[in-house]
């Protein structure tokens, strides 16, 4: 911290660009001059363009609610567009909408203590959540079983039970092979699966589609329904209206029956539960074929199928880097099932998890994030570099985006295609670019103005993220160095320049501490059930709990919908139930999905396709034969993404360069020894590392360390090699940040040399 404090990169004054962007003619500039600038020029684009062609990124707001708020507040006075950071990232486990009707859901860490067994799907707990990795192997000193599947030997694995090395995005295929054995072998919940589930309602086997119950003769809609409700229909002998908000199917519901189902229309069509096609949708992941599609051994398979059905309580946790493929949204849906049909949802220790990224909103922040309820324009950062697709649901700005204000950000290193975005700023084509950072990243040198921000020990915010279900004030420690100020301040003095009448919202007479602690009073006023009765009083004494309806206060998601037979989903703020409960229309775990796109897709149900063919081979076919490795860019110890990237220390422990992971087959084809300088590269782009030599890398994959700001890259972007691929089931809605196109880092091929060698 005294490094990003005090060291050599702090921003010291306010920045004009006074030459090209990228070519260091950053300027200083006081606050005034570097403000009156900025307000010029976006009233101008905004003028020129229309307000909806400046996008506004402010990360996850989970980690400072006042602040990030802030510039909400300011995008939504201005309409300017908002790219949410859950897909900017790739963070966005686009399984949970599809299953279960929520943004997002976690265990917390002390809730791994209860359970009994842990199956780890990509997620370096070790490195990746050091606050919390202790509770993992505490769980195991409880008798827990530890089970990682990863391609690559990370720490995480080191700790396990037992490392499962698996080919890069075959776990789909792990998991229906394992959901297959639980089928076959009946070691599945039946009641569970009947009561909470879509499994038992009927689709018709002619067109896919779930059948609704005013459609069948004798049945009909039942009348207390809201309209983003639907009724489907059930068999037990005869036909049954499910109503969506009631979880009491009878216990004789088929589960396995083809049936024929006479419609008002006079029609009779044939129709099958969907439990049914999931069992003949399994048919073909048997041991063997999933053996050859994942690398995992057999009768591995099978052990650790009856061993997951047999362990209560069953925890399964799915990293980010796994979902950061193209069809990641498949996978969580596979692994979701072996926690469905074993009844391992909504009790202590068991469910599934995904802890990377903390988006999900603890309070309502609408009073402060969101003035008088305007609207908000929102647009996902992929379609921003990718431009608009036939079937967005998004609304593109008629003219593109012209300028960008980023706060908390480096996208010229860490976001998709750093060097189209570089490309298009140095063009002009992104006409301006504001960064408020306190540290000279690679995005200030990017950017026309660059605002001086404080760290979060120089400022007032409140805190409360998904995993961690406490609320906390952020207090500042020291006061302000240099000319930083906080975003507050910022916002306020950029707001009354664009419009006079801005600048009543933004506490004006207050000092930014006291402005804070103002905006932190009204949500907590206004913040609704997780918040009530905290006050700013016991917040400064310490963390608070956020209350929730589990006994304890404890964070065990869906407890609600499993105890009490809610209806699926809960409610996943900032959003209205009314936007979420469409994605799980029947009230109820869905793993059958019959929107046109899945039904096109193939994609109905849970299933496995390899990586590549949609994404990379789809774009260019030669890339099939021409690059045969994934470049895998995983998150390190030594930094929070390319936060730390010029901590000393830090990198003393890395020898000052960045490396990449290479097993010893693919070295020795390639004539790399350890220690080589190595370039990974593919059309778009290339990037430069030392060999690791190391037996524990899987098979043609390229591991590297991401978050290197490009000075210690020779300029280069290691996201140059990204691309910006767009699925279109991610496409079937659109709820910022819930329902959106998710960024892929890991669909990515490469190939790999050493530097020197001929081309
Ligand atoms: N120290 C540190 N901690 C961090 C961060 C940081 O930068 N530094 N960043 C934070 C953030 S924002 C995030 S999003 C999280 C991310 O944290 P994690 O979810 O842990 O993600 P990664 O570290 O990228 O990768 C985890 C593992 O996934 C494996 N993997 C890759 N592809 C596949 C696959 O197809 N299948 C399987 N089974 N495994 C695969 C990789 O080999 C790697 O070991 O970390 C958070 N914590
Ligand atoms: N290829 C590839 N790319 C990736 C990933 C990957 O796995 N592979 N991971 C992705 C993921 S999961 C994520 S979350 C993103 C993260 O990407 P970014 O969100 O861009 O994260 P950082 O690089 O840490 O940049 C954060 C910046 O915010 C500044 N900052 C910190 N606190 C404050 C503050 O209070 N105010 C202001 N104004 N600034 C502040 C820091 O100095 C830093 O420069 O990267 C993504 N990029
Ligand atoms: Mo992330």
């Amino acid at each position: 911290m005294m490094n990003l404090v005090y060291g050599p990169d702090r921003l010291k004054t306010p920045l004009i660009q006074k030459g090209k962007p990228g070519f260091d003619d950053l300027q200083k500039s006081t606050w005034d001059e570097a403000l009156d600038f900025t307000a010029k020029r976006l009233k101008e684009i905004a003028e020129k363009y229309g307000p909806e062609s400046i996008g506004v990124a402010f990360q996850v707001g989970g980690t400072g609610y006042v602040h990030k708020g802030a510039v909400s507040r300011l995008a939504t006075l201005a309409g300017w567009n908002i790219h949410h950071a859950y897909d900017q990232n790739g963070d966005l486990p686009m399984f949970w909408p599809m299953t279960f009707g929520v943004q997002t859901e976690e265990l917390e860490p002390r809730e791994w203590l209860n359970s009994r067994y842990v199956a780890i799907f990509g997620s370096n707990i070790m490195a990746t959540r050091l606050p919390d990795a202790h509770f993992l192997v505490e769980a195991r000193n409880h008798g827990a079983k530890i089970a990682v599947f990863d391609p690559n030997f990370s720490p995480t694995a080191a700790k396990a039970d037992e490392w499962i090395p698996i080919k890069g995005s075959s776990d789909a295929a792990v998991a229906l092979g394992i959901s297959k054995v639980i089928l076959d072998e009946k070691l599945y919940d039946e009641t569970f699966i009947k009561t909470f589930t879509d499994m038992p309602l009927l689709i018709r086997t002619d067109n896919g589609k779930r059948i609704k119950a005013e459609e069948v003769q004798g049945l009909s809609k039942p009348v207390d329904i809201p309209a983003y409700r639907q009724a489907y229909v059930a068999y037990n002998g005869q036909f049954i209206a499910v109503h969506p908000e009631k979880l009491d199917l009878p216990h004789d519901i088929s589960l396995d029956s083809e049936i024929e189902v006479p419609l008002k229309s006079g029609e009779k069509i044939k129709a099958k539960p969907a439990f049914l096609l999931l069992q003949e949708s399994l048919k073909k992941y048997t041991p063997e074929e999933v053996e050859k599609e994942s690398g995992m051994n057999k009768d591995t398979l099978v052990r650790i199928a009856r061993e997951m059905a047999a362990t209560k309580p069953l925890h399964i946790v799915y990293g980010a880097s796994n979902y950061q493929w193209y069809h990641g949204d498949l996978k969580g849906r596979a692994l979701a099932l072996i926690n469905v049909l074993t009844g391992n949802i909504g009790q202590s220790g068991s469910g599934i998890s995904t802890y990377a990224g903390q988006y999900r909103i603890r309070l309502k922040v609408a009073e402060w994030w969101v003035p008088e309820g305007r609207k908000q324009n929102w647009l996902p950062f992929l379609y921003m570099l990718n431009g608009p697709t036939k079937t967005m649901k998004a609304k593109y700005p008629k003219n593109g985006i012209k300028a960008l204000i980023f706060g908390w950000g480096n996208p010229f290193d860490q976001h998709n295609m750093s060097n189209i975005l570089r490309a298009r700023v140095e063009s002009g084509e992104i006409e301006f670019v504001v960064t408020m950072d306190f540290q000279m990243t690679t995005s200030c040198k990017y950017s026309h103005a660059v605002l001086p921000a404080v760290t979060w020990y120089e400022k007032t915010d409140l805190v409360a993220t998904p995993v961690h279900p406490y609320l906390q004030l952020q207090q500042p420690t020291i006061t302000p160095v240099y000319e930083g100020k906080p975003e507050l301040w910022i916002m306020k003095e950029l707001a009354k320049r664009l419009n006079p009448e801005f600048e009543k919202y933004f506490y004006p007479g207050l000092d930014a501490d006291q402005a804070a602690e103002e905006a932190i009073k009204l949500m907590l006023r206004t913040g609704g059930a997780a918040v009530e009765g905290i006050t700013l009083e016991q917040l400064k004494k310490g963390p608070v709990r956020l209350k929730s309806a589990v006994p304890g206060n404890r964070q065990i998601p869906f407890y609600e919908q499993i105890q009490y037979k809610q209806p699926f989903p809960p409610v996943s703020l900032p959003a209205k139930l009314e936007q979420t409960a469409q994605f799980v229309k029947s009230g109820r775990i869905e793993f059958y999905k019959d929107e046109d796109i899945f039904l096109q897709a193939g994609e109905a149900l849970p299933v496995h396709k390899p990586p590549f063919e949609e994404s990379e081979y789809a774009l260019n076919p030669k890339a099939r034969e021409k690059y045969t490795f994934t470049f895998i860019t995983r998150n390190a110890i030594y930094r929070v993404h390319s936060t730390h990237s010029n901590n000393i220390w830090m990198n003393e422990l890395q020898e000052g360069k960045p490396h990449v992971w290479l097993n010893p087959k693919d070295a020795s084809e390639k004539g790399i020894q350890d220690g080589d300088e190595v370039e990974i590269y593919n059309d778009r782009g290339k990037v430069t590392a030392f060999a690791v030599v190391d037996p524990g890398a899987g098979q043609k994959v390229a591991v590297f360390e991401e978050g290197w700001w490009s000075r210690y890259l020779k300029g280069a972007s290691y996201n140059s090699l990204t691309y910006p691929f767009i699925k279109p089931t991610h496409e079937v809605y659109f709820v910022p940040g819930m329902w959106a196109p998710n960024t892929a880092w890991n669909e990515c091929l490469c190939d790999v040399r050493k530097v020197g060698d001929v081309q």
